[in-house]
Parts: C-alpha cells; structure tokens; sequence
C-alpha cells in the first residue's frame, strides 16, 4: 500500500487503499440506487447540478429552492435512505486508524454518493451543512478518474489541483474540515468496471 500522502495537517490522501474493495462498493452502489434513483438535485438558486446523487445511512444529503440539507427519509421515496452497508464503515474505520487521526470521533451516520459523467464538475464548495464538524469526512473515489480542486479557507484562495483514481481514500477534519474544494470537468474515459463514469462515496458524521 502506499505511503498516506499529507495534503494538509487534518487531511490525508491514501492512494488505492479501497482498491480490493471496490467491485464490492460498486455493486452495493448498485443495489442503494434501486432503492433511491440518481438524481439531479436542484440549488436554491434553481440550477440542476450535473453530478447525479443519491444517498445512504441514517441521513440524506438533499438540496432544493429551500436550501441544502440532511433529511431522514428520501423525498422521492418518503422512505428512510438505504443503510450505509456494514464493510463501508468498517472500511471508514480502517482509514482513520490508517492516518492516526480522529481515532475519539463519532461513526458516520450519513453518505453522499456522487455519480460523474464526462464533463460533469463540481464547483468550488464547502461542506457545512452537517452538526458536527469535529468528525472527520471519508471519502472513496471510483472508475474513471478526476482532478480534484483543495483549496483554501477562503473562496479567492488558489487551489491545488490532486489527482483522484480508482480506489483512492480521502480524509480530513479538524482545521481542514471547511476548506473550499470541488472537481473539474471528468473527462471522457473508460473504466473496465464503470464504463465511462466516476462514482465517490463521502461518509460523513451529519446528525
Ligand atoms: C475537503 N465530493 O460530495 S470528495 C461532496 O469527488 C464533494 O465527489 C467531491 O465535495 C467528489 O461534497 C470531493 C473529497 C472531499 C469532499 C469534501 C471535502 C474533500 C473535502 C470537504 C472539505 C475539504
Ligand atoms: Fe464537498
């Protein structure tokens, strides 16, 4: 396995550390996406995103004309999220002990999962929308690979731009936790397992 690679004092980069992992995390991908459809959440300011979403766990991360926010059960469904699978969160728990951080902090109760077709990006964000911000967030990338955008505490701050691939874990908290980050445009790939997509998996502690 690799080296954790430091991307920031809160924040750790584990290159291919779900690589053994992730014919599993796709199907059960799968199996969540039955249960609540991709779709296209809405932003308060009316925009379609273009990354398709879907959610598992305890709470769901959800955006429309009323703002972002973590709801208990799927609005198309009205039924609760799927439940984050057993190995995910094992898997989370490996990747802390793996950086030796946040060994003290809650388990995760919710999970985004992020679906990318060819030239789909994610603006420069930040994620607050969750209580607690002392947890830190995991997350997975799969299939076709991406340039992820680390920024600053700052919107105007300049980036840093980070490959991610297949099987590459990422995590942080702390002082980290609310840095401006986002995905350029994916470009047109090819994954044996995912065809012309990239998937991410964000567990994160939102209750
Ligand atoms: C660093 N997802 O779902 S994951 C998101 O690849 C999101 O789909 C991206 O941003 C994706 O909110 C990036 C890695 C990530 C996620 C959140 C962060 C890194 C982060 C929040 C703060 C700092
Ligand atoms: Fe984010």
């Amino acid at each position: 396995l690799a080296e954790p690679l430091w991307i920031g004092t809160h924040a750790v980069l584990l290159r291919r550390f779900a690589l053994d992992l992730a014919d599993r995390l796709l199907d059960d991908i799968g199996q969540i996406a039955l249960a609540a459809p991709w779709r296209h959440m809405v932003t308060p300011g009316g925009q379609s995103m273009s990354v398709a979403t879907t959610s598992c766990g305890d709470l769901g991360w959800v955006s429309d004309a009323r703002g972002y926010r973590y709801v208990h059960d799927d609005p198309l469904s009205q039924q609760p999220w799927p439940p984050i699978p057993r190995h995910w969160l094992d898997l989370a728990a490996r990747a802390r002990l793996a950086s030796g951080l946040f060994t003290g902090c809650a388990p995760p109760d919710a999970c985004l999962i992020n679906r990318y077709a060819p030239g789909t990006r994610l603006s420069l964000h930040q994620d607050r929308d969750e209580r607690d911000f002392s947890a830190p967030i995991i997350s997975v990338s799969l299939g076709v690979p991406a340039r992820f955008m680390w920024g600053g505490l700052t919107r105007g701050e300049r980036h840093r731009t980070i490959p991610l691939e297949h099987g590459d874990v990422l995590l942080w908290g702390g002082e980290d936790r609310l840095r401006f980050h986002g995905v350029m445009p994916v470009a047109e790939g090819y994954h044996p397992r995912t065809e012309a997509f990239r998937y991410n998996i964000t567990m994160r502690r939102a209750g």
